[in-house]
């Protein structure tokens, strides 16, 4: 039966009349990213029945152990995008180098980036994962030209799209190609995506944060400081008691954030200082900063705006706080205060260096 909602495919289609500015094949790679997805919750679904558990038996680039899943949902999303011509080049978390089009096949004038299963810690316990994915130009001045890493070292405000895929309790995607940010629900009956949320929009309030905690000793001091605020609940500051999550799932924090609200922090700490924040910047921070300023919301490192910060390499991490407005402003100030020493505790001279109370 008809079900009457807009498919992602017409969704697309619309968008590119009404933005000449997507040129080309722009709806036409979308699609593909989206049978990427497609293929990659079959997968997720049928876990143990498709024998897709479990550690592939080596690491990725970032020197973590790589899931059986990782490596074929990377291979999914090459073998949908590299054949049609829309992309001159890809570039993932699974794949140290960009990914070159192979010569047989013409190239196009987009850059593909994408985390093709962030979470996978969660693969193994049946929770909830995702695929991130971003979209750039491929310089114009470099068309024809054989791409290199340098073409995609562009800031998340360069992005033309931005999304990612759900394999929850539902299959969602959610997309923006800077029109505002679109929720849609894999309908498995027919196999398509059917858009189901329309123009989310992230609530600039919320009592709701998510932060792996058992890192609470070596995060940066303004951090501490937001933290043990909410924590205090209505007896501090806040005058207000808050709620905390934690899936290890980023894809799964963002999208509860999308869906009611909440601000998630993967701070910089002092853990390994040759790492400035955990999450990478090209394919889970800055689409993430992307879907959630089209939805009304924030994303900052505490100093900047992520989707100002300028790529220096492909696998860069950054510091990551977003969501709600209010709180990220918030945020954004206990840092500016830091940097000032504006918040430092208050310690008044009366007790210490005058004899009013002393017993001497
Ligand atoms: P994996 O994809 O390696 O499982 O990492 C997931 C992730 O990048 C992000 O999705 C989570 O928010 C974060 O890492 C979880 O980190 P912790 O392991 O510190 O909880």
């Amino acid at each position: 039966m008809l079900s009457g909602r807009t498919n992602v495919n017409k969704f697309l289609i619309e968008e590119q009349r009404r933005n000449p500015a997507l040129a080309g094949d722009f709806s036409m790679l979308i699609s593909d990213v989206v049978r990427s997805c497609k293929a990659i919750a079959q997968g997720v679904s049928r876990g143990s029945l498709a024998d897709v558990l479990g550690d592939a038996g080596r690491d990725n680039v970032q020197g973590e152990a790589q899931k059986k899943l990782d490596v074929l949902a990377n291979q999914a999303f090459i073998r949908h995008c590299e054949w049609g011509g829309h992309l001159a080049a890809m570039a993932s978390e699974e794949m140290e180098d960009i990914y070159h089009i192979p010569p047989e096949n013409p190239r196009g004038q987009y850059l593909l980036v994408f985390d093709p299963l962030d979470g996978s810690s969660n693969i193994d316990v049946n929770l909830s994962v995702g695929s991130i994915f971003s979209v750039l130009r491929y310089p114009e001045d470099r068309q024809g030209a054989e791409p290199t890493t340098d073409d995609f070292l562009q800031p998340g405000a360069c992005q033309v799209a931005a999304g990612y895929a759900l394999y929850g309790p539902s299959t969602m995607l959610v997309l923006t190609v800077g029109n505002g940010t679109q929720g849609f629900t894999l309908d498995r009956n027919i196999g398509e995506f059917l858009l189901t949320h329309p123009n989310l929009a992230i609530s600039p309030e919320t009592r709701e944060f998510a932060i792996n905690a058992s890192n609470e000793r070596f995060w940066e001091a303004p951090i501490q400081r937001y933290v043990s605020e909410c924590l205090a609940g209505k007896s501090g500051v806040r005058e207000k008691d808050f709620n905390m999550r934690w899936v290890a799932s980023m894809v799964a924090e963002v999208h509860r954030i999308l869906m009611r609200g909440g601000v998630f922090m993967y701070p910089r700490d002092s853990k390994d200082m040759s790492k400035p924040g955990r999450l990478r910047l090209m394919y889970e921070a800055s689409p993430m900063a992307m879907i959630v300023a089209q939805a009304g919301g924030l994303a900052s490192t505490g100093d900047e705006r992520i989707l100002d910060v300028q790529p220096t390499s492909l696998h860069q991490r950054v510091p990551v706080i977003l969501g709600s407005r209010d709180e990220v402003e918030r945020i954004e100030r206990y840092h500016r205060e830091h940097a000032t020493g504006e918040d430092q505790p208050f310690s008044s001279p009366l007790f210490s260096t005058r004899t009013l109370f002393r017993d001497d």
